[in-house]
């Protein structure tokens, strides 16, 4: 058992203030650990600054940081295939490329970053992941995609994993809590007066959420 909080944070999506302001309101202490669930870019006008503020996160603490459907989405567009090209540019790619100064610059800035990113994690009682699973399949048959894009067949329905599933991707107004999930992705990127949310796992196991 580690003495530090887990700190839980999805959806950046290129929104730095956000982030920064969520940062200053969770204080974190020297034994606190990151667990970041993807999205970094897209949207935002500032994705590049939010990469580099998990970087220098890095330095200092334990951070796992996960793939999201953006960043999966620019790294298959940058093999040339169309239809990740289309998700990119139709999906707040454009703030990203005009902020690192074009589309390969993404890459020769961060791509160790990106390639760096984990599908999933399991930790304690949790399994963390960018969007979800699905349903009655064994977590071995799952499809890689299912893990940054699935939606509905996921929320809606109990997954039966013994692990509790934290998890972005699909916003909401609000933190939805399941018994069985939680989704903290509350619209930053999307909307102007949404917030960035996020959980914080103490280490008596009692959750709890910020907003930015
Ligand atoms: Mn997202």
């Amino acid at each position: 058992m580690s003495n530090g909080r887990i700190i839980v944070i999805t959806d950046i999506h290129g929104e730095f203030e956000k982030f920064q302001s969520l940062l200053n309101k969770i204080a974190p202490a020297p034994e606190d650990e990151f667990i970041f669930l993807g999205d970094y870019i897209d949207r935002g006008k500032n994705p590049k600054g939010v990469i580099d503020k998990i970087i220098e996160i890095s330095k200092t603490h334990k951070c796992t940081c996960l793939m999201g459907s953006h960043e999966y989405a620019y790294l298959h567009a940058r093999m040339g295939e169309e239809y990740y090209k289309f998700l990119f540019w139709s999906y707040g790619g454009v703030e990203t490329a005009e902020c690192y100064g074009g589309f390969d610059e993404i890459y020769k800035t961060h791509g160790e970053f990106f390639d760096s990113l984990l599908p999933y994690y399991f930790k304690d009682k949790y399994l963390f992941i960018h969007a979800g699973i699905r349903p009655n399949i064994p977590f071995e048959e799952q499809n890689e995609k299912d893990f940054y894009y699935i939606r509905g067949d996921f929320i809606n329905h109990p997954h039966h994993l013994p692990q509790k599933i934290i998890f972005g991707h699909t916003d909401f107004k609000e933190v939805q809590i399941q018994p069985d999930k939680i989704c903290l992705d509350t619209g930053c990127g999307k909307y102007p007066n949404a917030h960035l949310t996020g959980m914080i796992i103490s280490p008596d196991g009692k959750e709890s959420f910020v907003e930015s």
